[in-house]
């Protein structure tokens, strides 16, 4: 089974979301990003019927979205739960999971995609405010309730085994603790972080993490790190 991710070479961005996945199941894939240059992740975008990256690709289809890709890869990489119903709670919950990152990606730039961070910092101050204040809170005890209201597993968010949702909570969780570290420690996550420290325990996604392969957080991605947008240190 081979795949083709398409996505900026020079951000995890969304793209660490797929990434995660391939990694942990140890599949092959080209990133073709990193391979051949933004150009070919482009031209994927102007062929296609796709409106932006990630993009995944294997002999016989492309599919864009995160959530969609997720719902697609996760029972041939058997990152899903066995249960029908399960599996549709699953993608509902990765898709509040992309709400949830969409808001993210809005405290850093409030008023627009296109403009430049320095040119909205005064909305991102005050869109960061009412994330942190209230929708950090609210996301943050909904993934909590999930993990810990799982009957069948402590371990994990849906069913009985790890699934694409937990490999992406772990991501989530990462990207926060870089970008609002101040105000993450503010709310108590005592199940996420056990997840978190969990998913980094496992076998290839701590050899992934440890590899070239794995890039950091930069202030080009999705969690960026402004200090004067998350609380001051104390
Ligand atoms: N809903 C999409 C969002 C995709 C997205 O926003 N991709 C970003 C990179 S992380 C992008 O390049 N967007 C280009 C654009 O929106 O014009 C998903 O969950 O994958």
């Amino acid at each position: 089974m081979g795949y083709w991710l398409y996505y900026w070479p020079s951000i995890a961005g969304r793209g660490e979301f797929v990434r995660l996945a391939l990694e942990d199941a140890g599949v092959d894939y080209v990133d073709v990003g990193r391979d051949r240059g933004a150009n070919a992740v482009a031209q994927m975008i102007h062929n296609g019927d796709h409106f932006a990256p990630p993009i995944l690709a294997d002999e016989h289809e492309s599919v864009s979205h995160v959530a969609h890709i997720l719902a697609w890869i996760s029972r041939p990489l058997d990152l899903a739960p066995q249960d029908e119903r399960d599996f549709r709670r699953m993608h509902q919950m990765q898709l509040t999971l992309t709400d949830f990152v969409a808001e993210i990606h809005d405290t850093h730039h409030p008023l627009g995609a296109s403009l430049y961070y320095e040119e909205q910092k005064e909305a991102a101050a005050r869109r960061s405010a009412v994330f942190i204040d209230d929708r950090l809170p609210k996301f943050l005890a909904y993934f909590e309730r999930v993990l810990t209201d799982n009957p069948d597993s402590d371990e994990w968010a849906i069913g009985r085994r790890c699934t694409t949702l937990d490999l992406s909570l772990f991501q989530v969780m990462r990207g926060l603790r870089y970008a609002f570290p101040n105000a993450l420690a503010e709310n108590e996550t005592p199940a996420l972080d056990e997840l978190t420290r969990r998913v980094a325990r496992r076998r290839r996604i701590a050899r992934y993490l440890d590899s070239e392969r794995c890039i950091g957080f930069n202030e080009d991605g999705v969690f960026r790190r402004y200090p004067e947008l998350d609380r001051p240190d104390q």
